[in-house]
């Protein structure tokens, strides 16, 4: 469905409030889309969202917000440190993609402190919990114009 924003989480985001609540929080994945759904309508922007566990997944996903999403706001979780491929296909995108993380992921593990995503996102935001991800629609609904 063509929406103004899509929301992209990778692999285990699924997991979100069911473990690891002290690096991750105890909010859900439902709650991101709710918090997000509620400052797009702000703005009067339509979102969508997605997750998947799936590189390739992610990946076909990027490729058809190509034509679908003038806007991604994309949690890459571990595949941040890992995918030149994803990082490639958000390259091909041409619209505004913010990268998010939930935990400040430069305090943590060394191998966590490289994001390939990094490198071509427009904005990146990190070890704010969930509401990492609201503050991205908000700078998004600035960049597409919009007002509250
Ligand atoms: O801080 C973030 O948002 C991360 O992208 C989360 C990824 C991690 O690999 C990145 O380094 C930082 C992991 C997501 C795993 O999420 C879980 C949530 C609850 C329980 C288990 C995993």
């Amino acid at each position: 469905m063509a929406t103004d924003i899509l929301v992209l989480n990778g692999p285990n985001l699924n997991l979100l409030g069911k473990r690891q609540p002290e690096i991750y929080g105890h909010a859900t994945l439902s709650d991101v889309e709710r918090g997000c759904t509620s400052v797009a309508r702000e703005y009067g922007l339509s979102i969508s969202f997605c997750q998947s566990n799936a590189e390739h997944q992610l990946i076909d996903w990027i490729h058809a917000a190509r034509e679908q999403h003038r806007a991604i706001v994309i949690n890459p979780g571990g595949y941040s440190h890992t995918s030149i491929a994803l990082m490639d296909a958000l390259a091909a995108f041409e619209g505004p993609v913010i990268e998010v993380h939930i935990s400040n992921i430069h305090r943590r593990e060394s191998f966590r402190q490289l994001s390939y995503v990094s490198k071509v996102a427009s904005g990146v935001i990190c070890g704010l919990g969930i509401h990492g991800y609201n503050l991205a629609v908000h700078h998004l609904a600035a960049q597409l114009g919009r007002q509250a």
